[in-house]
């Protein structure tokens, strides 16, 4: 081991963070580059299934309140994006390689949202789930990775509980926005599982992450901790959370390209991506 690897090892030993100029093994820079853009991908292809909502919200405070969130996903993905380059590849490059299928992003992002109980269900259990995974990443070992996960935590919070309140709200009302609460719960609850990755035994990375200090815990751990933390909620708004045993095929037909809007939404962010075609000539003059 040379000087430079030492440095590296007690860096992350340490719990100390590692900084763009420093020396790292090209295993973590490669590592970083997948999770932080597969991230990064996930808050832009994430804005689209709320993103439906916004023209027929039921009133003018939900829209404003949920066009606030989509656009703050906007932001989220260009801090990640931002961190991702300071790896050496280029936004441009991150584009390509999501549209070639190279890099994914969040399965939970490839479900339809049919009704409008979906906004607050993907409030209160996607980012719910997102803050479970992502608050952890703030003591992430590279720095510029766990800087920009303090603010998005910090938005992400906010997410939930406006998720939360849509859903007590509808709770509150008819029977028929009752029955719309739990019907989007009961499509939602096992993808939400998912997001945390496949079981520790079939997770490929965890281990050498957690070595690095990229990742603090491992899929299995934080997904007990989002059960933990739900189950008090669900029985707080009054709707019944279906069984956590999850069918992990599943999960690798949806990340693997077959889930139900996959192809809708990789075409959806090609038409963004050329509409915007303007913008990005227009900015390099
Ligand atoms: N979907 O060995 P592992 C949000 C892939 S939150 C797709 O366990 P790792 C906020 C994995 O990448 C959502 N792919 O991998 C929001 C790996 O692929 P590869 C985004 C998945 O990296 C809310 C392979 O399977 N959050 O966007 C999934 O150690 C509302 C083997 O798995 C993050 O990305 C999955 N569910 O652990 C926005 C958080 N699970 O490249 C809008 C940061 C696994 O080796 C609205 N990421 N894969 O073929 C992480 O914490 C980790 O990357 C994990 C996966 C935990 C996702």
């Amino acid at each position: 081991m040379d000087d430079l690897e030492r440095q590296f090892e007690e860096t992350v030993a340490r719990h100390d963070r590692i900084e763009p100029r420093d020396w790292m093994p090209e295993g973590y820079r490669r590592t970083l580059v997948r999770q932080i853009a597969q991230h990064a991908h996930s808050e832009v292809i994430g804005m689209q299934p709320e993103g439906a909502w916004i023209t027929r919200a039921p009133s003018l405070r939900r829209k404003q309140v949920l066009l606030a969130k989509v656009q703050d996903e906007a932001g989220h993905g260009l801090y990640l994006y931002s961190a991702a380059e300071t790896l050496g590849v280029t936004r441009d490059e991150l584009e390509a390689r999501l549209m070639s299928g190279a890099q994914k992003y969040s399965s939970i992002f490839n479900y339809p949202t049919p009704s409008y109980a979906d906004v607050g269900t993907i409030g209160w259990l996607v980012d719910g789930a997102a803050i479970c995974n992502q608050v952890p990443l703030c003591r992430t070992s590279y720095g510029p990775y766990g800087r920009a996960m303090v603010r998005i935590c910090k938005e992400e919070s906010f997410h939930q509980r406006q998720g939360f309140e849509l859903l007590m709200t509808m709770m509150r009302g008819t029977d028929e926005q009752r029955a719309m609460v739990q019907e989007s719960v009961d499509r939602f609850w096992k993808p939400a599982l998912m997001m945390f990755g496949p079981p520790d035994a079939e997770s490929p990375n965890t281990a050498r992450s957690m070595a690095w200090g990229i990742k603090r815990h491992t899929n299995d751990e934080l997904r007990a901790r989002f059960v933990e933390m739900t189950a008090p909620q669900a029985e707080a708004l009054g709707v019944t959370l279906p069984g956590n045993d999850v069918d992990w095929d599943e999960l690798k037909r949806v990340v693997s390209g077959d889930g139900p809007c996959n192809a809708e939404r990789l075409a959806h962010r090609q038409q963004a991506h050329d509409d915007g075609a303007w913008v990005r000539e227009a900015a390099s003059r």
